[in-house]
């Protein structure tokens, strides 16, 4: 812990990639609001003593390792890699992965050159790997007991075996169109992987431990508040039953009478998952009426 600034809590982003948006998004979801640094490397915080580091991805484990950032975001691929590692070299990792979150979302994959005949691991045996995440793959090897030679690259990947270096690939996928543009074939997932949260396993400070906390729940309103929303509707007192089965991850509903009914209630309910267009038919075919469904902003279990 540095003398000069012990009460703020720092954590690592990506400076600029596929992370980078959704991460200053999910910080400014989480209520943050900071001015940036002249350097572009830092933010300050101005209303949470939470400060952002800009770094590249790569370099998010290390800086948590270091107790340079208290927290990082960061992609599961990165952290595993990183993980596996520091075991290898018999050091304990100081980074601890808090939360899965709802971005950055891909898989690392074996994928074979068209015109090779993959029939399971054993086609792996004796062949040349290429990827640029050599302990995930060796690991997935060793799992299925193949021996074959992992080339470590440190990007390309998806040209090597059209350049010879290596005779398929393990690399990250999305969409898919990379592989396809450059005449591979997924065959194989070895990591499905996500963005997430780490932290330092490492005690800190009490008060930038209740920030952490603070953050942390947050970061789970901010999760659930996505596809939920909060329903709002009138029904027959008879149709509860069957309006609470119908209404799609939802608590128990607020009841409440109205005024001068006594067989008609309003019901409200958040309902966590998406709300079709069916299930509305299915409670108005029940008696609902006035049926209305809101987005919900913020969300505190
Ligand atoms: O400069 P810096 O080191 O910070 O960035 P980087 O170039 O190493 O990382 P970046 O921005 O490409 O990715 C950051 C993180 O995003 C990764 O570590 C993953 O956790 C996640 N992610 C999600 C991906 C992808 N999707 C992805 N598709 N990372 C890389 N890719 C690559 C993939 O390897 C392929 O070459 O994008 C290409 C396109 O993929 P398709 O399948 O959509 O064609
Ligand atoms: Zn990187």
């Amino acid at each position: 812990m540095s003398a000069a600034a012990p009460m703020r809590l720092r954590i690592a982003i990506q400076k600029s990639g596929r992370l980078t948006d959704s991460s200053l998004d999910l910080l400014a979801r989480c209520g943050l609001k900071y001015t940036r640094g002249k350097d572009q490397l830092m933010c300050y915080g101005e209303n949470m003593p939470l400060d952002v580091l800009f770094v590249r991805d790569d370099d998010i484990p290390d800086l948590v390792q270091e107790d340079v950032c208290d927290l990082g975001l960061v992609g599961l691929n990165v952290v595993e890699e990183k993980r596996l590692r520091f075991e290898a070299r018999g050091i304990a990792p100081l980074f601890e992965r808090v939360r899965p979150l709802d971005f950055g979302r891909c898989r690392l994959s074996i994928a074979v050159p068209d015109g090779f005949e993959y029939r399971g691991p054993g086609s792996l045996a004796g062949k040349r790997i290429a990827t640029t995440y050599p302990s995930i793959l060796a690991r997935h090897l060793a799992e299925h007991g193949v021996a074959a030679t992992i080339v470590e690259l440190s990007g390309a990947v998806e040209i090597a075996p059209r350049l010879g270096r290596a005779d398929l690939i393990c690399d990250l996928v999305s969409t898919g169109s990379t592989l396809a543009a450059n005449h591979l074939r997924e065959v194989a997932t070895v990591l499905e992987s996500q963005a997430v949260l780490i932290r330092t396993p490492v005690p800190i400070a009490p008060a930038k431990r209740d920030w952490t906390e603070r953050l942390l729940l947050r970061i789970d309103g901010v999760e659930q508040v996505k596809g939920s929303k909060y329903i709002m509707l009138h029904a027959p007192r008879a149709a509860l039953p069957a309006i609470a089965k119908l209404l799609p991850g939802s608590e128990a509903p607020t009841v409440l009478p109205l005024d001068g009914r006594d067989d008609r209630v309003a019901v409200h309910a958040v309902c966590r998952e998406t709300v079709f267009w069916e299930t509305l038919e299915q409670l108005k075919a029940i008696g609902a009426s006035s049926v209305l469904v809101l987005p919900v902003e913020k969300m505190l279990a």
